[in-house]
């Protein structure tokens, strides 16, 4: 190339460079300065300009603060219009490669309930959040988003607990294909939701927090606001679902709980709700327990002596690690025995779901005021699996909604223990050796539990 085509190419290519970035500038606002606020605009092809369609309160400025421990970043949105809020938060533990199902549930969420008060959502990770996860994150959310690097105290074993012991009984649950039997992530998971989370420092300002699990949806919209719920009705825990456990992740946790019960009895609240655990006056568990995929809860319960006195003695019973006791059953039991049952509140008709159960149960007129996409034919909230009928039979304070069906609740985990006896002697019969049979039964119990999984 001669020298003057090569002056000539390198002068049109600078100039080229030059008008790429000044259009990208055009077209980029920077959070937080006044550009991203006055953004509300959409640039049409010939040029006309639309206004962007926009909800109330929906102009805000952004901020980032880094908290000390370095490893929590809080994103503000404040908003220019004033909101009357609940001191609380939104609350999930996710990992970055649930990404997708989370922004999923963000928007679902957003759109059936947090559009209308920006609550602030606070995410946590045993790792670190990637860029992306949080740029994506933080776009779809409403209020003000907190990402959460954990510390690694919060995700291990605590000292007290014999590995070598913890990993014999991972192998021997995962040959027996118990669902998650063999994950030690799972379990440090479950020790974080059943005693740790609420000790987060973002956590500390707040007085109640909602869970909200990456894949959830509600089929329904909640037109009220639930925290402001528990906190004019005096109440400490939030529940929609209670299906049965697994018995065979829990073998030792009843008799670990009625332990505590003996050893504590100034600790138990009077007019508790230990009934609802147990169909036999409490010689056994009878599985039934508040599904904590969703809950509502007051941090300051959490918090107090009350329940962290029964977390340590569950804690250092070990079954968290050496069996799977889940959170679900352990905060199920603290919050039955340590509060009055009057401080339980039942959240009915927000169409709930996280697979396979779904929470659909209201009357027609209902389905319309709520604008739910469920049929109350597919609600697993009343049904002869659930064991939410029982907490309405043993309350007589507590008064079933009236479109709710009327049959009281049959013990359920009796009968599932006739079913799998009856599929033992005849599995014996056709002289399968004990270990496949153990296998073989795992899988018939999976199978009741979650019976559309796998289709
Ligand atoms: N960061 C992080 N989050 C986790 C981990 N394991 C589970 N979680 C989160 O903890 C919550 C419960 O985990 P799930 O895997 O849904 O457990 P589950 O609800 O008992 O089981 P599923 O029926 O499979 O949903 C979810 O919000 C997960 O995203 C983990 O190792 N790291
Ligand atoms: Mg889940």
């Amino acid at each position: 190339m001669n020298p003057l085509r090569l002056r000539a190419s390198v002068l049109l290519s600078t100039a080229l460079l030059i008008l790429v970035i000044w259009n990208i500038r055009q077209n980029s606002g920077n959070p937080g300065s006044p550009a991203y606020q006055t953004r509300d605009v959409y640039q049409t092809r010939d040029d006309s300009r639309l206004h962007l369609l926009s909800a109330p309160n929906s102009k805000f400025s952004e901020r980032k603060e880094t908290l000390d421990d370095g490893e929590t970043i809080i994103y503000h949105k404040d908003y220019t219009e004033d909101l009357v809020r609940e001191n609380a938060t939104l609350f999930s533990l996710v990992r970055n490669g649930e990404l997708y199902d989370m922004l999923r549930t963000i928007r679902n969420f957003e759109d059936r309930f947090n559009q209308f008060k920006h609550y602030g959502w606070i995410f946590a990770n045993d790792e670190k959040f990637t860029e992306s996860f949080q740029n994506q994150v933080k776009n779809l959310c409403s209020g003000s988003v907190t990402f959460v690097h954990l510390p690694e105290q919060m995700w291990n074993y605590p000292e007290f607990i014999d590995r070598a012991k913890a990993d014999q009984a991972r192998r021997k649950m995962q040959r027996q294909q118990i669902k998650y039997g063999g994950s030690e992530s799972y379990r440090h998971m479950c020790r974080f939701f059943s005693g740790v989370f609420y000790r987060l420092e973002a956590m500390k300002k707040y007085r109640y927090f909602w869970r909200v699990e990456p894949d959830v949806e509600f089929k329904c919209s909640i037109k009220y606001d639930p925290f402001e719920v528990m906190r004019k009705e005096n109440k400490m825990y939030g529940f929609t679902l209670a299906p049965l456990e697994l018995h065979t992740t829990v073998p030792t946790l009843w008799n670990s709980a009625l332990e505590y019960m003996a050893k504590y009895p100034e600790r138990i609240a009077q007019d508790n709700n230990f009934l609802f655990l147990t169909d036999d006056d409490g010689k056994t568990f009878n599985m039934c327990h508040f599904w904590s995929n969703f809950e509502i809860g007051d941090l300051d319960f959490f918090r107090s002596d009350k329940y962290n006195h029964f977390f340590n003695f569950m804690d250092h019973k070990g079954g968290i690690y050496y069996e799977r006791w889940g959170d679900a059953p352990i905060h199920s039991i603290a919050v039955s025995i340590l509060l009055p049952h009057n401080r339980l509140k039942h959240f009915t008709s927000t169409g709930y779901l996280h697979k396979p159960n779904l929470q659909c149960d209201g009357s027609s007129e209902m389905m319309i005021e709520n604008e739910c996409i469920c049929s109350p034919e597919d609600d697993g909230s009343w049904g002869d699996q659930s064991c939410i009928p029982k907490i309405y039979d043993i309350h007589k304070d507590w008064q079933r909604p009236w479109y709710a069906p009327k049959e009281r609740y049959l013990p359920i985990h009796d009968n599932i223990l006739r079913m799998m006896e009856e599929k033992r002697i005849q599995l014996r019969e056709e002289g399968i050796t004990e270990e496949v049979i153990e296998v073989r039964m795992n899988e018939y119990l999976a199978s009741i539990h979650s019976p559309e999984e796998g289709e």
